[in-house]
């Protein structure tokens, strides 16, 4: 369902060739393993009942006119929105918080909409978005697109593509989402704001679905004023993912820096590394240890192999281990025994 799309002026046309393709393959294997002499007229033969364990409520559904903060179970936020005349309409307002690391560490973070990583802003391939961003930090900022192919004039770079946004305005961006998926924003106003907290993950779920899953979790590594984190928090306050043995878990790195590289470990087994920078690998790698440098993006399918709580953490030990035990960059996969899923009926 994943593809390479180098060139745009293909791409409409690829995708409604692998769509009928896609529909006519659900056809026949709904022909293949149907009952003969019962009418299959009320099945849906859309791909989705081909992998009913396998789909996430992501993007956005057709008619939805409105998006609710909401919590995504790995310790980031999705973004609200609202529909206004066919564009969806975001509101990002950063301002300084008081943030804990972890139990007893306080440090002065800045936040989007209270949120340390910034809010996930989730958008399907296509959509027509427009950012309010309301700059409330004692400097002047900007927020860029990072991965998004998009006008000079919202790409956000300070005293390049457009003034700062000065403490107590406001700047409007609008743009269409072209490049598909995992990408990120930031402040792009040196590296300060960006370490404060400035940033968030931006995923564009490509027309056809995006990777299919049981869980999608992002982790956004972090190096800046507030520690080592992974989004926001620092071991041991960091979120517990969840996931049974056998199952697809979608892990999104994102490496917000805004000072170094990590190695990104993740213990009991390999991973698929099934996109780089938003792009589909057209080779997927199975590794144990990826180095996620500033900027870059990866998308890993985990499928755990045994219950227990694995660690994901960076290698780099100073980052992720003392001689008192585990700090800074550490994530627990907490992996429940496998659990038997039936297809759906009907
Ligand atoms: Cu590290």
């Amino acid at each position: 369902m994943r593809f390479l799309a180098p060139e745009h002026g293909a791409r409409t046309l690829r995708y409604v060739t692998l769509g009928v393709l896609a529909g006519l393959m659900a056809s026949a294997l709904t022909g293949l393993t149907g009952t003969p002499g019962v009418s299959t007229e009320k099945v849906d033969v859309r791909p989705a009942t081909v992998l009913p364990a396998l789909q996430r409520p992501l993007g956005t559904a057709f008619g939805q006119t409105s998006q609710a903060e909401a919590d995504l179970g790995d310790g980031t936020k999705l973004a609200a929105w609202q529909l206004k005349d066919g564009v969806k309409e975001f509101h990002l307002t950063a301002a300084p918080l008081s943030w804990t690391t972890e139990p007893g560490r306080v440090k002065q973070g800045l936040a989007i909409n209270g949120s340390i990583p910034a809010p996930t802003i989730r958008i399907n391939e296509g959509d027509k978005v427009r950012i309010v961003f309301t700059n409330n930090m004692s400097d002047g900022s900007a927020l860029h697109w990072h991965g998004m192919e998009l006008p000079n004039s919202q790409d956000g770079v300070p005293d390049l593509t457009q003034p700062q946004v000065a403490p107590g305005q406001s700047f409007t961006y609008q743009w269409t989402a072209v490049s598909t998926g995992t990408h990120w924003y930031h402040s792009h106003m040196g590296g300060d704001q960006e370490g404060r907290g400035v940033y968030g993950a931006l995923e564009v779920v490509p027309l056809l679905g995006d990777i299919p899953a049981d869980h999608d979790y992002t982790i956004e590594t972090g190096d800046g004023a507030l520690g080592f984190v992974m989004n926001g928090k620092s071991y041991p306050a960091t979120p517990v993912l969840s996931a049974a043995v056998g199952e697809r878990v979608h892990i999104r790195l994102i490496g917000t820096g805004p000072e170094l590289t990590h190695s990104i470990h993740i213990h009991g087994g390999y991973f698929t590394v099934v996109a780089q920078d938003g792009r589909p690998l057209i080779n997927p790698i199975q590794m144990d240890t990826v180095t996620l440098g500033i900027g870059q993006t990866y998308d890993l399918i985990w499928t755990p192999v045994n219950p227990g709580k694995w660690m994901i953490h960076c290698h780099i030990f100073s980052h992720s281990e003392t001689m008192a035990g585990m700090t800074g960059m550490v994530i627990i996969a907490n992996v429940t025994p496998a659990t038997v899923k039936l297809p759906a009926v009907g």
